[in-house]
């Protein structure tokens, strides 16, 4: 028996571990790891399987190579040139444009993914490059990028020092937060409330995290701009705003907010006037306050206004950049992508769309355009790491279909799954307990600065091959070095590149140094490795990995403090509170102020064993309430004459669940989680619980205007009673 000591690779709450592990290396137990300064000993249902879902039979081991309908396993070998043989045959027939990446949400969090995913698109050399991001939180980024002349200048919310905590289209309690990493989320709302603070929740559900507030207000999906527009309006009208930052543009933001009083914007979201006054004067009545939104509000219409009014609210109220109110982390590593960078974007467009490039993506709602539609630079091959497009992109079955249509798609990934299956090669990863682990994007959102790296628990077995291997591998074909390429000499080339930044950033602790004589310094037991080691130094605390290797349960680096300045990227050095930008989408949103909203919109849910489509071949994650049901309203499951199942129809297609009736969600809208849609899976267990694919419904031909993403929440639908013989869920 012995230890292991691992971060949580699973969510975004990267909770500290503690597993014990038999001679053989398999999972004896797993625990939150007592000693963990940030997690203190949190654990979920999803970590406490970390074992069964690592140790899966189902995992693919060996390459896989498809010959028609039929798989065989490979040898790597042969995996690679089968890849170099497709993938450059559709280059030297059209072009690098042809070739897409996509990189899906597990790359946000190993290291492999993460280290080595700009330089796969980049050798690929294509702008067809996309990611989970413009499924996800790409609004977010285009606000701080157009508020702060920084993509990544994103706060978090102080959660643990808050006096007033406004939750919009967020559900921690259940997703355990996103963008705003806070181990235990329950337990830090719990503490809050203790203390004498508010928990304010808006959500068209009353949610496990509604459930723990003290207010729950009802609101119609995909109108969370026209509330916050109430509130900035009433802030305005009423003085009630302490601005202590260098701003400009609030006469712009005057003028912008004028028409959106709480009596012109309570019909459109269904919150009534006065509680929306009243919402604004708490908000700046509390010492501290902090509004925090999420996948609610940034996959549904008009994203991107309202990730910009939730950052316009906190800086009214005084709250930006403050103990207690909305802050910026300061990471152990130096900041990633290699230090700020002012925010470009629309540097080039997407060729059927005209969608403007967004920090060198196009978004996924129109990948399916760009493989469908005929002419030069039409995409015929794929490379897809760690995303599952089929279950988590809108219209994912159109996307789907359009990929057979592809002359070669490759995927990383360690399942057959809905996507994987319609790959020409698939590449497996190793087991998470055979990789190294450090969340070096996570630790830039703590809402504690924070440090802990993991070693791989497990040595990788001679058939395997780590996940930085297989990247570099791409890398070195899509360079056209060939199949037999030394992975090692690119991983040099990366670490070279990623010192030599290193050496000169201003801010990096590093600067001015030798470059050789840090390479020389470094130590770690594989290339991501020797790259944390090299980010750590040149990080602002100096540390080193033997430092966080020395400290397995991990490093606190103590409360967050304000940095606004290290975070402002706007040339003239203030924030932009009416960016320019966004003007003709608040006309936009004026013009739907008396327009009636749909009869029935469709909005998505998280489930607390789940993680989007993954983890549904966990026997202990599947089954009971978590189970792919249709969530509405009793009044409408009434009025619908619904029995046991439902047709849900869209714009775009139609899908059969079981109806949950439920006070939970409000009449009006109905809820199908995402992730489901397993049926006739080649992972057993996820077979046996197969659900349906709510991305069915979801119409990948509507995205915010500005940002490109999708749009998941609102949904337009309509919902009829369906026969039991017929159910698919
Ligand atoms: N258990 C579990 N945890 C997860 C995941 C998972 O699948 N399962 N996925 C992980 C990932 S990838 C992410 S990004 C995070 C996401 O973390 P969260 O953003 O907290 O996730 P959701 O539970 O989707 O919360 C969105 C909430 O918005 C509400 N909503 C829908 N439409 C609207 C709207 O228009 N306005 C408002 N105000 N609310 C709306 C929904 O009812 C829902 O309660 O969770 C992560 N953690
Ligand atoms: N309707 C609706 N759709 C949604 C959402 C919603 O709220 N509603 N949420 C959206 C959000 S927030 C997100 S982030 C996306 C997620 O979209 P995706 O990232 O495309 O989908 P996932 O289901 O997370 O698939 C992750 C894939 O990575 C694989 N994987 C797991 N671990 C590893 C690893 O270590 N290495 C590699 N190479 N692969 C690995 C898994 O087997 C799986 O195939 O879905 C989005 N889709
Ligand atoms: S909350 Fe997230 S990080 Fe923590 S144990 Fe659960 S899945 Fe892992
Ligand atoms: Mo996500």
């Amino acid at each position: 028996m012995r230890t292991a000591y691992r971060t949580c690779p699973i969510c975004d709450a990267i909770c500290g571990l503690r597993l014990t592990l038999d001679d053989d290396g398999k999972v004896l137990s797993v625990r939150g790891d007592q000693d963990d300064p940030f997690s203190k000993g949190y654990i979920c249902p999803k970590g406490a399987s970390l074992g069964q879902l690592d140790e899966d039979p189902d995992r693919l081991r060996r390459p896989m190579i498809r010959t028609g309908e039929q798989w065989r396993e490979a040898s790597w070998e042969e995996a690679f040139a089968e890849i170099d043989r497709g993938l450059s045959g559709v280059i030297e027939a059209h072009g690098r444009q042809s070739v897409a990446t996509y990189f899906g949400n597990p790359t946000f969090h190993t290291m492999g993914g993460i280290l080595y995913r700009g330089a796969l698109a980049q050798a690929v050399g294509s702008p067809n490059v996309y990611s989970a991001s413009s499924i996800d939180q790409l609004p977010k980024h285009v606000a701080c990028g157009l508020m702060f002349g920084n993509g990544l200048g994103i706060s978090v919310p102080d959660v643990d020092r808050t006096d007033y905590l406004f939750v919009l289209g967020a559900n921690p309690a259940e997703s355990h937060g996103s963008l705003a990493v806070a181990p235990d989320f329950p337990g830090r709302l719990k503490a809050l409330r203790r203390r004498g603070g508010k928990l304010v929740v808006v959500d068209p559900r009353r949610t496990r995290t509604a459930d723990m507030a003290d207010e729950h207000v009802f609101s119609r999906p995909g109108t969370d701009s026209f509330l916050l527009f109430g509130i900035v309006h009433t802030l305005l009208a009423e003085n009630l705003t302490s601005v202590d930052l260098d701003v400009e543009g609030m006469d712009e933001l005057r003028e912008l907010a004028a028409e959106f009083s709480p009596e012109a914007v309570a019909p459109a979201c269904g919150v009534p006037a006065a509680t929306i006054e009243r919402l604004a004067r708490e908000l700046a009545a509390a010492p501290t306050a902090a509004v925090y939104s999420r996948v609610g509000s940034c996959t549904a219409d008009f994203s991107t206004l309202s990730q910009w009014l939730v950052d316009v609210i906190n800086i009214l109220t005084g709250n930006f950049d403050r103990p207690g109110g909305v802050m910026f982390a300061k990471a152990a590593t130096l900041q990633m992508p290699w230090g700020p960078k002012p925010f470009t974007y629309g540097r080039w467009q997407s060729r059927v769309r005209g969608l403007p490039e967004m920090l060198d993506e196009f978004p996924v709602a129109t990948l399916a355009d760009e493989i469908e539609t005929p002419g030069e630079g039409q995409v015929r091959a794929l490379l897809a790491v760690a995303g599952n497009l089929v279950l988590s992109a809108p219209n994912g079955p159109r996307l789907g279909k359009a990929m057979q249509s592809l002359e070669f798609m490759v995927c990383v990934d360690p399942y057959l799954n809905e996507t994987t299956k319609l790959a020409n090669v698939i590449l497996p990863p190793p087991r998470m307990l055979q990789m190294p682990h450090y969340d070096l994007l996570e630790t830039m959102i703590t809402v504690r600065n924070y440090a802990r790296f993991s070693t791989p628990a497990l040595p990788l077995e001679d058939d395997q091959m780590s996940e930085e291997d297989i990247m570099a591998r791409l890398v070195l074909i899509a360079m056209g070095k060939g199949a037999d390429a030394d992975p090692a000499e690119f991983h040099e080339m990366l670490l070279g590149g990623l010192l030599g930044l290193a050496t000169q950033l201003p801010g990096s602790s590093l600067q001015g140094a030798d470059p050789g004589e840090v390479r020389a310094g470094l130590e770690g037991n594989s290339p991501p490795e020797l790259m944390l080691d090299a980010l750590l130094k040149a990080g602002p605390y100096r540390l080193t990995l033997a430092d966080l290797r020395a400290k397995p349960s991990g490093i606190d680096l103590g409360a967050l403090e304000p940095r606004l300045p290290e975070v402002l990227c706007t040339p003239e050095g203030r924030v932009r509170m009416a960016p320019p930008e966004l003007v003709p989408e608040v006309e936009r949103l004026r013009g739907l102020l008396d327009t009636p909203a749909p009869d029935m919109v469709l909005i998505g849910r998280r489930q607390l064993r789940s993680n989007n489509s993954w983890l549904h071949n966990v026997p202990s994650l599947v089954g009971g309430s978590n189970s792919c049901t249709l969530q509405v309203n009793p009044g409408d499951v009434a009025k619908l004459g619904l029995g046991s199942h439902a047709r849900v129809r869209s714009a775009v297609g139609e899908v059969i669940a079981p109806v949950e009736p439920t006070e939970t969600i409000m009449p009006g809208v109905v809820s199908l989680p995402h992730g489901w849609g397993h049926a006739g899976s080649d992972q057993r267990v996820a077979a046996r619980h197969p659900g349906v694919n709510v991305n069915a419904l979801t119409d990948s031909s509507t995205a915010d205007p500005i940002s490109g993403n999708a749009v998941f929440n609102g949904v337009p639908v309509t919902v009829s009673p369906a026969p039991d013989s017929v159910a698919a869920g």
